[in-house]
């Protein structure tokens, strides 16, 4: 399991303030990284809650310079995101905060996309269908799990949000996927779109042989079985590890 990069914004500071040279070291062996890359990794950590889209092509391009994993960037975003949505909850930031850092990501997301899509695994790639449901048009969680799904090797389409049933009908149809990746952030749009989706497709599994795995912050492991996925992720990471457990045979619930 990653370990998060930080999980708070006081984390963030409290760590800022303990750059001495013990805890350098101490970080720098955890992440094997060099002093100059943890003061990047904050910075456009930092950048992003403070939505200052302006400035994440620069810190990008020291971090990229630097040859850093792309993916280690996808654990910045989602550290990022998760504070801001902290944030947010504790209402001391506004949805347009909110809309500004989320703008940051989709900056981010555009200029590693290629390096992740470029590793190429091999040519005859599996393919996942990847959407948010109908009435929800949380994007970010699901482009991480996109990414990371790429990097195991899957072609992944990505349907976006607010996905109606009947556009991932067509999608099957048309790119006869092994799994299906549902998405859903709100109550109602978990409890409700998830769960017709599900029903659409449940009659749609065995002519096309595919299966379903299910996320998204509204959406819990013992949901996800009630309501007739095949899979469930918390993160993008578990995301990967549902779909090969699937594929082996070996998921257990
Ligand atoms: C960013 C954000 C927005 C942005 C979305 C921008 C975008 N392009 O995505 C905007 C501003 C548009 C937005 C709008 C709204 N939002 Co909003 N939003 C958030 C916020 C702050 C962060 C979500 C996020 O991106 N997280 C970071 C990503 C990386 O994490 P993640 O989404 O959890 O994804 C991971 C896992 O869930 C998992 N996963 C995700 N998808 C999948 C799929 C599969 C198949 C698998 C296996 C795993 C998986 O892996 C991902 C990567 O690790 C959350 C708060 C929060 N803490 O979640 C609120 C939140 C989700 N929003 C909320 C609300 C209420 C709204 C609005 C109704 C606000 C309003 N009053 O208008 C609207 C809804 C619009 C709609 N119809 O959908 C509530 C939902 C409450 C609820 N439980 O019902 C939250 C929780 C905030 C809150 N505390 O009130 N929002």
């Amino acid at each position: 399991m990653r370990r998060p990069f930080l999980s708070t914004l006081e984390d963030y500071e409290n760590l800022k303030h303990k750059h001495d040279e013990k805890t350098i070291s101490y970080e720098t062996k955890f992440y094997g990284d060099t002093f100059e890359l943890i003061k990047s990794y904050e910075q456009l950590r930092d950048t992003i809650i403070k939505g200052e889209s302006h400035l994440i092509q620069d810190i990008l391009s020291q971090l990229l310079e630097a040859d850093i994993d792309p993916l280690r960037i996808l654990d910045i975003i989602t550290d990022a995101m998760n504070t801001t949505g902290q944030l947010f909850s504790a209402r001391e930031i506004f949805i347009a905060d909110v809309w500004m850092a989320a703008r940051c990501v989709e900056i981010i997301k555009s200029a590693i996309e290629p390096l992740i899509n470029s590793r190429g695994i091999d040519k005859d790639k599996e393919i996942i269908v990847l959407g948010t449901v109908a009435g929800d048009v949380h994007s970010i969680g699901p482009k991480i799990v996109e990414l990371f799904l790429e990097g195991a090797g899957y072609e992944v389409i990505n349907l976006g949000v607010d996905t109606s049933t009947e556009r991932f009908i067509e999608a099957i149809k048309q790119h006869k996927p092994v799994f299906v990746g549902l998405s859903a952030w709100l109550d109602t749009t978990a409890n409700i779109s998830l769960k017709q989706t599900i029903q659409a497709l449940s009659p749609l599994r065995e002519q096309y042989q595919f299966r379903i795995i299910v996320g998204g912050p509204s959406v819990t492991r013992k949901f996800a079985k009630k309501i007739g996925a095949d899979g469930y992720g918390n993160n993008a990471e578990e995301a990967v590890q549902a779909v090969t457990q699937l594929k082996e045979g070996k998921y257990n619930w």
